[in-house]
């Protein structure tokens, strides 16, 4: 039976234990190794080995956009694999492979997030200036990002092509592209905030983040364990999503309340009309006449207008809201794990929550 991590530690306090990432430091640094490699293997595609004008580019790219966040994602593949695998097939190779899979989760973040950035006129991603608003880099940020996406399966082929589970590693990445290609459609398609219902909230979600961020990962260290189990996918697939959404509902309240210097990232959803959390909440909360401020000030380039937001975000106490629901859908993630099948690994997703639980970056 799996151990659940709340019992492991008895000595460390609780709270302790939230926010910390899925991997000791030295796993980390591990993962961190391999990435140099793989800049090498990629620059040194056949296709494009000899045209140093491309080789370098990637180069910067690669280096600019993919290695510099959390890496919760990428860790999260190796963590998993490490749970499911038999200790004997635990090997060097094994774990390097698993690595890569991690990274090439990390890159489909780092394409998706230069794609994001454009979509969502921002500034600034990992404290650092966004990859498009590089003067000499513009719009061409769109085809490096299609570049990073490409570098996913050219990984894959290069490490993996003799696994068993190849093609359900390169199906799994497509599909979970076009999940979140449909998310970001319908989080891009705004209108006005009277429109915006939690259902559509619900939607965009699962389909913009939480299938790429939190089932691909482990998806993929199943597949690489060799279990394909569809009851066992579907139940690690549910509670997935369900921490995804409470992912995304976390990255909403930071982009209007998070501190720029510690999320790496000056938000915009007021901005451009987002369907965010916060929106839909504080929509179904106000009275008439705060419903018309919201209808005609949300989704304005405009600082005064954003102040506005910001001011009925306060009046109707969201911030409190957020913390109260945060801390119940924490609770409710954490007694769905407790009753998953026993052959999938409770600690690794009572781990994957309480990593992100009370976040602030
Ligand atoms: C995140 O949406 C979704 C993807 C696919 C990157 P977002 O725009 O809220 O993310 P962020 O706040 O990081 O820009
Ligand atoms: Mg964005
Ligand atoms: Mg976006
Ligand atoms: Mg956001």
């Amino acid at each position: 039976k799996c151990v659940n991590i709340r019992c492991l530690s008895n000595s460390i306090p609780k709270e302790k234990l939230h926010n910390q990432p899925i991997l000791t430091k030295n796993e980390i640094l591990e993962f961190d190794k391999v990435f140099p490699s793989i800049i090498k293997d990629l620059i040194n595609e056949d296709k494009f080995k000899h045209i140093t004008e491309v080789a370098l580019r990637f180069e910067k790219s690669l280096e600019y956009n993919v290695p510099k966040g959390k890496k919760n994602r990428g860790l999260a593949v190796v963590a998993c694999y490490k749970i499911l695998e038999k200790p004997e097939n635990l090997t060097p190779e094994n774990l390097r492979l698993a690595a890569i899979l991690g990274w090439s989760v990390e890159m489909l973040q780092g394409f998706l997030l230069v794609l994001d950035d454009i979509m969502d006129g921002s500034e600034t991603r990992r404290g650092q200036l966004c990859w498009y608003k590089h003067n000499e880099i513009g719009y061409n940020a769109i085809n490096d990002g299609l570049l990073l996406e490409h570098a996913i399966y050219l990984l894959l082929k290069k490490h993996l092509s003799d696994h068993p589970s190849y093609l359900k590693f390169v199906e799994l990445f497509h599909d979970v592209t076009l999940t979140t290609t449909i998310g970001q459609l319908l989080d891009g398609n705004t209108s006005n905030v009277k429109t915006y219902t939690m259902e559509r909230y619900d939607l965009i979600a699962y389909y913009k983040t939480a299938y790429y961020s939190f089932y691909l990962p482990v998806c993929l260290a199943l597949y690489f364990t060799n279990h394909f189990n569809q009851i066992m996918h579907q139940n690690a697939k549910n509670i997935l999503l369900e921490i995804g959404k409470f992912f995304q509902i976390q990255d909403d309240f930071l982009d209007c309340f998070g501190d720029p210097k510690v999320t790496g990232k000056i938000g915009s959803d007021i901005e451009t009309g987002k369907c965010t959390w916060l929106a839909v909440t504080a929509f179904q909360l106000a009275t008439a006449s705060q419903k018309s401020l919201l209808e005609e000030n949300y989704g304005k380039n405009d600082p005064q207008s954003v102040k506005k937001i910001k001011d009925l975000y306060l009046d109707l106490e969201i911030p409190k809201l957020f913390t109260n629901y945060e801390k119940q859908s924490y609770k409710r993630i954490e007694s769905s794990v407790d009753t998953l099948p026993e052959e999938l690994p409770r600690e690794l997703f009572a781990k994957i929550s309480s990593t992100i639980y009370k976040r602030v970056y």
